[in-house]
């Protein structure tokens, strides 16, 4: 990766953009100086029932870790995203949504529309018995009705966790059961690439194996049969038209809870993020104007699916609190064909296109003309995010896509950071093919000794990346587990928030992610724990030991490359292979995938029995030349064996 090709920012857009490269050193610097200061002016960007008199209050101390932005201010998010734009903006579009086929038609719902039917689903949800602090799972395809789902409970005070749909139901029965969830909104199927994932069953099966009586609301969708829990399951369409069309926003505290969000962590089972209400709405749509270079008018388009962080923060809150147009997408980028991306960013003349490197890849393996036969002028700015981008991705979307006219953001962050940290904003500054370039205000990334915890200073240095001092977006706990929180993120570098990743600081002082430093893999920019896969695979009865890494995969980033270990008397051959591969799919869902299944008689242990995943990775990416000291396993000669029988990627 080359530190010295940058691209300086476009100038047209550098002249109007809301910061530009002098002002950006203007606001950070009065962000680090004065984090109080700087969030307390930024907080006014909301509307507040009561307003805060306090801003920051935090602490990162080990054992006492506790985070509260606004502590004493009261708001409500669903009225921040909608009621608060009716009077100047009721007849705008607030949301464009695209349905999985181009066949049929696209709606443009109002703010006046999302006014009503957010208070209707949310009278509904009060009928259900669902009440202020009460979690309600949200496990819908992309349409319209999930964002509704997100704006009603937000409304009333109940605290959601969307189950991405592709999960399978013992992963989604997983996440009732972690929340107590009262009520499950689902729809009877989801249309995605011209197939449909039958949700409703899923939901059946899961809500089987845990808790039966589950509520169950259901958006029609599809149409198609399902099978109905009498006295349990509700038409969505059926119980809305007897609600009505107004309810009045709950007065939430700033730090009441907003959202649980499951994601992957190096060990055990994915944790649930918390997320409160008045520090990430603030985070949520500052990023989302700054970083985008958002103006009125603009059609804003994420591609990314609301069952992940990236869905939150920027096809929903940030957005909609902004009171912006949002696009929102059913279908996938192939889907009928290569052009369906541009196609969709032609017909709604988007001005601001957000997607993540896998789909770039994959798109840019079809060649140029998908894209060139369509009109992308309307493109001012174009994000990634989810993974590292390669150069090569980075320059063709920049070339192809962009014209060679159109800034790339490629914004860092995480499920846990709830906005963007690091990312150049468009009108401020250079860009480089791969890097995360400059922190955002109020972010203070440093560069540590990974064994240490040393600060490196200066540049061209690399290490593992924390962040000195909260944002009001971040995560405030794990839910049902404050001591996971503080283990996970504060206790490896004391006095910081780890991030999990690796980080460079370039010559010029820029900044590179290198990737996770932990056990976690990024497949098609999906975030995923390998013990997780790990622990499917060593739930079927024919598995003794398993052990999972990621290797580079062209299109999707990383691949998930398993070592299996079978119990005495079973027969590696092609057929357990497949079905070790279904099996994982139905434990976890098809983003789980193993891609290579390798046999392993043995796996490289030390002596006291820890696995040398060290090993293992290097032998996966196919770099035996840095095997490093093998001298301390139990017995050196498997690594030998795992060598020859390395599985083919191609
Ligand atoms: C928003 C999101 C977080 C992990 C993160 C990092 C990787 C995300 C990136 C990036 C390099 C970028 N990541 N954006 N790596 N450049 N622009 O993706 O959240 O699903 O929690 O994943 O993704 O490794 O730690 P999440």
């Amino acid at each position: 990766m080359s530190d010295t090709k940058t691209h300086a920012p476009n100038p047209e857009l550098a002249a109007h953009a809301h910061v530009d490269a002098a002002k950006y050193k203007e606001m950070y610097a009065a962000s680090i100086a004065d984090p109080a200061g700087f969030w307390g002016e930024h907080g006014k960007r909301i509307d507040w029932i009561k307003p805060y008199s306090q801003v920051k209050d935090v602490s990162y101390d080990f054992g006492n870790v506790a985070i509260n932005w606004y502590g004493d201010g009261t708001l409500n998010v669903s009225s921040n995203c909608i009621d608060r734009h009716l009077a100047a903006r009721g007849d705008q579009t607030a949301i464009i949504w695209e349905p999985d086929s181009p066949e049929d038609e696209a709606k443009h719902i109002t703010y006046r529309e999302l006014h009503a039917e957010t208070c209707k689903m949310a009278n509904v949800l009060k009928d259900l018995g669902v009440g202020k602090g009460d979690r309600v799972v949200i496990y819908l395809p992309m349409i319209p009705e999930a964002a509704y789902a997100m704006l009603a409970c937000a409304r009333i005070g109940a605290i959601h966790s969307i189950v991405f749909a592709g999960f399978s139901p013992d992963a989604l029965a997983a996440r009732v059961s972690g929340c107590d969830a009262k009520v499950v909104i689902t729809a009877d199927g989801a249309p995605r690439g011209g197939r449909v994932t039958n949700l409703k069953d899923n939901v059946n099966q899961a809500l089987i194996n845990v808790i039966d009586d589950t509520k169950c609301l259901v958006v029609k969708r599809t149409g198609q049969q399902i099978a109905w829990r009498n006295g349990l399951d509700y038409w969505l369409h059926e119980e809305a038209a007897k609600a009505a069309d107004d309810c009045p926003p709950e007065e939430m505290g700033a730090e009441d809870p907003l959202f649980i969000l499951y994601t992957s962590g190096s060990t055990g089972q994915p944790k649930g993020v918390v997320h409160t209400t008045g520090g990430y709405l603030v985070y949520a749509a500052f990023t989302h104007e700054i970083t985008f270079d958002y103006k009125d008018g603009d059609v804003y388009w994420c591609t990314a699916d609301v069952g992940w962080v990236t869905g939150h923060s920027y096809i929903v809150y940030g957005p909609l609190a902004n009171g912006a147009t949002t696009l929102m997408f059913e279908g996938v980028p192939t889907y009928p064909d290569a052009s369906r991306f541009w196609h969709v960013c032609e017909k709604h003349k988007v001005a601001q296109f957000y997607t993540a490197p896998t789909a770039i890849r994959a798109l840019m393996a079809h060649g140029n003309d998908p894209v060139t036969k369509c009109d992308l002028s309307s493109i001012k700015v174009l994000g990634t995010v989810g993974e590292p981008i390669n150069p090569e991705a980075w320059n063709w979307y920049n070339d192809v896509v962009g014209g060679g006219r159109c800034p790339i953001v490629d914004t860092w962050w995480q499920t846990e950071t709830g906005g963007h940290l690091m990312t150049p904003l468009p009108g401020a500054h250079a860009t480089k093919p791969g890097a995360a370039m400059k922190p955002f205000f109020g972010i203070k990334p440093l560069v540590l000794e990974p064994a240490s915890g040393e600060i490196i200073e200066g540049n061209g240095v690399e290490g593992v990346l924390v962040i000195a001092d909260s944002w009001p977006g971040q995560m405030r706990t794990v839910w049902g587990d404050h001591e996971r929180f503080e283990k996970t993120y504060f206790s490896d570098y004391k006095g910081y928030y780890f991030t999990g990743d690796g980080c460079r600081r370039d010559a010029d002082g820029d900044y590179w992610i290198t990737g996770r430093v932990d056990d976690v893999i990024n497949v098609s920019g999906h975030r995923m724990g390998t013990a997780e896969v790990e622990s499917a695979l060593v739930a079927h009865s024919k598995v003794a030991e398993a052990a999972v890494v990621g290797y580079p995969h062209d299109i999707k980033g990383q691949g998930i490359y398993c070592y299996v270990t079978l119990m005495n008397d079973e027969e590696p051959n092609e057929e357990l292979r497949k079905e070790l591969r279904t099996w994982v799919r139905t434990e976890i869902g098809p983003i789980a995938s193993p891609d290579l299944i390798q046999w392993a008689p043995g796996l490289p242990k030390t002596r006291s029995g820890k696995i040398m995943r060290r090993i293992l990775r290097k032998i996966a990416e196919d770099d035996f030349g840095a095997l490093g000291d093998t001298s301390t396993l139990a017995d050196p000669s498997v690594v030998d064996d795992l060598i020859e029988n390395r599985m083919n990627k191609s």
